[in-house]
């Protein structure tokens, strides 16, 4: 046994601060992929999250504002939000924390000195220097064939950026089959719109050409509130007869982030997505049902989080992670990362980032590290009253399993 901890907050706070992290979910790219990768302050304040809250605070039309650049939608956002009213919102705090970290005067407040200063750096250095101060290692992207912008990249020089690992990302392929058979079969496919057996396993060499294209690490779905498994529904035959097969003749997991109500103001465009609670029977049939497959799991709503923990202790082919989208705020993280704790100890992944613009690496995880070391804190204090001593050997190993280690192993990729 090594030596006692003293201070048990900062050992933690420590422990945690300097262990780099494996972002298992984001919608980042490495710099190759062109204007795909977003960064910089305009990005920062025209993200979807800060759309929803300026059209709360201002009478502005739509129109007026999805006519405007992106820079003049930026500092728009900037007076209303950060100016006219205190940003203390999540995601207007997000903003503050990485200004504050790159090193901007807040003082100031002036925007046009931040973008200055942000937009001089030479993009692949600064990839290195934001993955450096949100202490992040690497991440996992989120990579669409469907995408007309994308799709080329991986058709010509694919990705060899180890700071950068790739996922398949199927939406259009489980809800909105009908949109997309004529785009699969225009690339080879023998596919038809009517999904007969010849095309079962057209879509399954579609997805192993993808997922060995991509070297991709999981494939994933996002899927809505109403989502039921297994149903007399396309998406449910596609997921069995197509997604499950592939997945594990490959040893990759399917992940499902169930719970979106898209659209539910259109008007907002890529703002305009809600949530509403899912049906955890779905996510318990098809544990029970597919034990040879991995899924890995988060939900949107927080009545489905209890539920969802308990399912996982029932099927250790289940892995849960994140405090998705809008979850992702601090007195839900708390919450949520107590009571996973409670459930399942260290078997989960607490958390990810979805971060959609480089610069949001630094707060989501400044933001995620503070709470998840109070939780852990808390449950070391509880065993340390109890009698139960903890070395700072055993908290690394803890904090590499929660951060990188269960999902490599979950994946069975090299520790
Ligand atoms: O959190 C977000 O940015 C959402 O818009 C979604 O991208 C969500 O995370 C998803 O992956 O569908
Ligand atoms: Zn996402």
């Amino acid at each position: 046994m090594t030596q006692t901890i003293t201070n048990l907050r900062q050992t933690v706070e420590e422990v945690i601060q300097r262990t780099s992290i494996l972002d298992i979910h984001t919608h980042l790219y490495a710099p190759h992929f062109g204007e795909l990768m977003l960064a910089g302050v305009d990005e920062l304040l025209t993200y979807h999250y800060l759309i929803a809250e300026v059209m709360r605070v201002s009478d502005i039309s739509y129109d007026e504002f999805w006519g405007m650049t992106k820079q003049e939608q930026a500092d728009f956002i900037w007076k209303k939000l950060f100016i006219e009213n205190t940003p203390y919102s999540e995601a207007c705090r997000g903003v503050i924390t990485a200004l504050s970290r790159l090193g901007m005067n807040l003082q100031t407040r002036d925007l046009n000195e931040y973008r200055a200063k942000i937009n001089s750096t030479e993009l692949s250095n600064y990839v290195d220097e934001v993955f450096n101060l949100a202490g992040v290692e690497s991440v996992v992207m989120t990579n669409d064939p469907f995408d007309e912008q994308e799709r080329p990249i991986w058709e010509t020089v694919g990705n060899d950026d180890p700071r950068f690992h790739a996922a398949l990302r199927i939406d259009p392929l489980l809800n909105s089959y009908s949109s997309v058979y004529s785009k699969i079969q225009a690339w080879g496919y023998a596919v038809e719109e009517n999904v007969n057996e010849k095309t079962i396993q057209e879509l399954q060499r579609f997805m192993k050409d993808w997922i060995s294209k991509m070297n991709a690490l999981y494939v994933a779905v996002s899927l809505p509130n109403d989502f039921i498994f297994p149903e007399d529904s396309l998406r449910s035959r596609l997921i069995s007869d197509v997604i499950l097969p592939v997945c594990r003749e490959m040893n990759i997991p399917f992940a499902m982030m169930i719970g979106v109500k898209r659209n539910v103001n259109p008007q907002l465009k890529s703002a305009g997505d809600g949530l509403g609670k899912a049906s955890i029977e779905a996510v318990e049939n098809i544990c029970a049902g597919y034990p040879k497959n991995k899924f890995m799991v988060t939900m949107l709503s927080r009545e489905n989080q209890h539920e969802l923990a308990v399912v996982a202790r029932k099927f250790r082919n289940l892995m849960v992670f994140g405090c998705w989208w809008f979850l992702n705020n601090p007195s839900l993280i708390e919450e949520i990362t107590t009571m996973r704790f409670e459930l399942l100890g260290n078997s989960v992944i607490p958390q990810h980032s979805d971060a959609r613009i480089l610069d949001q690496l630094i707060y989501k995880w400044d933001h995620s590290r503070k709470i998840i070391a109070g939780v852990l804190e808390k449950k070391y204090q509880d065993l340390m009253d109890a009698g139960w001593e903890i070395t700072e050997e055993e908290m690394e190993r803890d904090v590499a399993n929660l951060f990188r280690d269960n999902f490599k192993r979950f994946l069975e990729l090299e520790l």
